[in-house]
């Protein structure tokens, strides 16, 4: 008798409980640009499950990928007016309206993992300053593999793309584009077939990762490992709607992004070269820049991190001097 009622009495905690949870489940939706194949989309997805998970189901976060909700020139306003309280973007597209948030974008600065990590940790303090005035919070960032050249034929040096339309997605490459005397078109990564099918871009600099969301061997032949730079994507919160949950809730979000960060990173090196077998095999030529493209990406590098240097005022200064040191 006494153990029926026992659990009868158990019984009903649990429904009550349950009741309350799901009363106090709170919802964010999460814009991001890239498609479901993506690694940065998979590496979201785990940190969504975790945050379910060790919020007991009290923050459900829910991923919308492939520009499906938001573009990605509209996450960034959407999550700092609480349209979504949760985004993920390239942080170098926001380097018009403050050259800080392009400090990844600088061909020849940080070429590889280690590097552009160091980078990231002495950029970090002025990135998340900037978005913490804005009302938001950056909650973790990683890098895109290097970034390489496409084209649609061998070329012997940079200069061979003179005069053709180059798909930038940054202002950073925009301004790569014109110092090879190219046009920059912009273009997102959820249009790039489209735009290479109608003739709008005819090549571009982008990972390998790029290369493979998009079936670059469908529009593009060529592609030089120019390892230019490690653009990163960030992950950032509206600060209210974060400042909303409970103390303990905050923690597990905290705790899961700095998972994801260390994942997200892990990830993006451990898959570059197959990205490259995988372009490779599909039938595009991808192998070494010829030592004229090392030279004019040297030359363009240096011309790039002069005018980064005069834009991001002390800030940019001291993120160049660390880095250096
Ligand atoms: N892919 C993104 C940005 C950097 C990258 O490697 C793109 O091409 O849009």
């Amino acid at each position: 008798m006494k153990s029926v009622f026992a659990s009868l009495f158990a019984g009903l905690v649990a429904v009550s409980l349950s009741g309350a949870a799901s009363a106090q489940t709170v919802k964010w939706d999460m814009p991001t640009p890239y498609p479901d194949g993506n690694f940065h989309t998979a590496n979201n997805r785990q940190f969504v499950d975790e945050v379910g998970k060790a919020t007991g189901g009290r923050l459900a976060i829910t991923v919308h990928s492939n520009a499906s909700l938001l573009k990605l020139p509209e996450i960034k306003r959407g999550v700092q007016t609480g349209t979504v309280q949760i985004g993920e973007l390239l942080v170098s597209t926001l380097g018009n309206e403050d050259a800080i948030f392009a400090f990844d974008s600088i061909p020849g600065l940080a070429t590889s993992y280690a590097q552009a990590k160091k980078l990231y940790a002495i950029a970090k303090p002025a990135l998340s300053a900037r978005l913490e005035k804005q009302g938001m919070i950056l909650l973790y960032s990683v890098a895109w593999p290097p970034q390489g050249v496409y084209a649609k034929k061998d070329m012997a040096a940079l200069a061979d793309l003179k005069g053709l339309k180059f798909r930038s997605y940054n202002p950073a490459t925009a301004r790569f584009a014109q110092l090879l005397g190219a046009s920059p078109v912009t273009v997102q990564q959820a249009e790039l077939p489209q735009a290479f099918r109608a003739g709008l871009a005819e090549a571009m600099i982008s990972s390998g990762a790029t290369g493979v969301d998009t079936q670059a061997w469908d529009y593009l032949s060529n592609y030089y490992d120019t390892q230019a730079f490690l653009p990163q994507n960030i992950v950032f919160a509206n600060k209210a709607a974060f400042d909303a949950l409970s103390e303990a809730d905050r923690k597990a979000v905290l705790a899961a992004a700095a998972a994801a960060e260390a994942r997200g990173w892990a990830e993006s090196e451990k898959l570059n070269e197959g990205f490259k077998k995988t372009m490779a095999e599909k039938g595009m030529k991808v192998g070494a820049p010829t030592a004229t493209m090392a030279a004019e990406l040297t030359k363009i590098g240096e011309t790039m991190a002069a005018e980064w240097a005069d834009k991001a005022g002390p800030d940019g200064k001291a993120i160049i001097e660390a880095f250096k040191k």
